[in-house]
């Protein structure tokens, strides 16, 4: 370790120097659980304030890795450099090609200007792994303009991958109003924004007509639905406008996505410390019982509870891992 240049110096020193070759090995080491101190103290923030981080979300088959590659092809054109992090373990990206039945990707492997992981889930939630986060930062340390990450998403998991990023997408088709209940297990409430895809198919504007209605329902500011066809690259091009606003990367909005990173930063923060108090902590015992009781209304109760976690010491995050529940 006091050798001049560490493993890891080295490289990050490449990855600086923009060797994809280099990321790809780092992502692999770190989805080992290896080098990740070194990268959470090396992989200087501000460079995630460059980089636009998307999620796509949604139910299998939705369209996400369609979206996903055309918006690619969007983004090259405008000279963008993107990295594809597809966490879901059956993910069809491979080797630049989608594979199976579905559509093939339309971009150069040779290109530099994309870079392209898939990775399997560990974490029991199934699309997110433990080493995401990590994986995230080492890709914005690389200095790429945005980040796609693409992932089957439960509730819980969707719910996950928005605090790790600016502009969380979540892929519905018409035909999913029927059967999967949208409202159901936080889809909606995730949503930064909506991709209405398979336009083409018919139930379009039954399936937005409904989708209005539930978030009129709602307290949730409703968030932009856009009509897409990935197979034919419709609508691609307002998805991306899109998805810049939300993300506050547009001239006239203001950064909407790093100020919820932050938040999300703090609250969990604030769920270490309460995991970290609750058994031992007798204000906070005394808290819970009182709520418990139903003696008093829970919102006090919330802010008594703030009040007493900001009293005792934070939690390092370098050392607690989360997501394996
Ligand atoms: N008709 C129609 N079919 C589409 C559209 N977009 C995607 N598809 C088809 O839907 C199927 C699934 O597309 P994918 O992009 O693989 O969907 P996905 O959400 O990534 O699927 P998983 O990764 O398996 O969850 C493929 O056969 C696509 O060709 C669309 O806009 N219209
Ligand atoms: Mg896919």
């Amino acid at each position: 370790m006091s050798e001049s240049a560490s493993p890891f110096e080295e490289l990050h020193a490449r990855i600086k120097a923009k060797d994809r070759r280099a990321l790809a090995r780092l992502v692999s080491r770190l989805e080992n659980g290896e080098l990740v101190d070194e990268v959470r103290s090396l992989c200087p923030p501000h460079d995630s304030m460059r980089t636009l981080v998307v999620g796509m979300t949604g139910s299998p088959g939705a369209g996400k890795s369609s979206l996903t590659a055309g918006l690619i092809g969007h983004l090259r054109q405008q000279k963008k450099t993107v990295a594809i992090l597809a966490t879901d373990p059956a993910s069809p990206f491979t080797g630049g090609a989608l594979l199976g039945e579905r559509v093939r990707m339309d971009y150069d492997p040779a290109d530099v200007g994309v870079f392209m992981r898939s990775f399997s889930s560990r974490g029991a939630t199934g699309g997110l792994s433990e080493s995401t986060a990590d994986v995230l930062r080492a890709v914005e340390a690389f200095g790429f303009d945005v980040v796609l990450m693409e992932t089957v998403g439960s509730g819980q998991d969707q719910l996950a991958i928005r605090d790790l990023v600016d502009v969380l997408v979540l892929v519905l088709t018409p035909a999913g109003g029927d059967d999967i209940q949208w409202e159901k297990a936080g889809q909606m409430e995730a949503a930064d924004l909506i991709a209405l895809n398979k336009a083409d198919l018919p139930g379009t504007d039954f399936a937005i007509a409904g989708l209005r209605a539930i978030f009129e329902l709602s307290p949730q500011v409703a968030p932009a639905i856009v009509k897409t066809i990935a197979t034919k690259g419709q609508g691609l091009a307002e998805l991306w406008r899109e998805i810049e606003l939300v993300g506050g990367r547009g001239s006239h909005h203001p950064r909407f996505g790093p100020a919820r990173r932050l938040l999300s930063a703090a609250q969990r923060e604030l769920r270490r410390l309460f995991e970290k108090e609750e058994s031992s902590n007798p204000v906070v015992a005394d808290l819970i019982e009182r709520f418990a009781r139903g003696s008093q209304d829970e919102h006090p109760l919330a802010r008594d509870l703030l009040k007493e976690l900001s009293r005792v010491e934070p939690v390092d995050p370098s050392t607690t891992h989360h997501g394996n529940g």
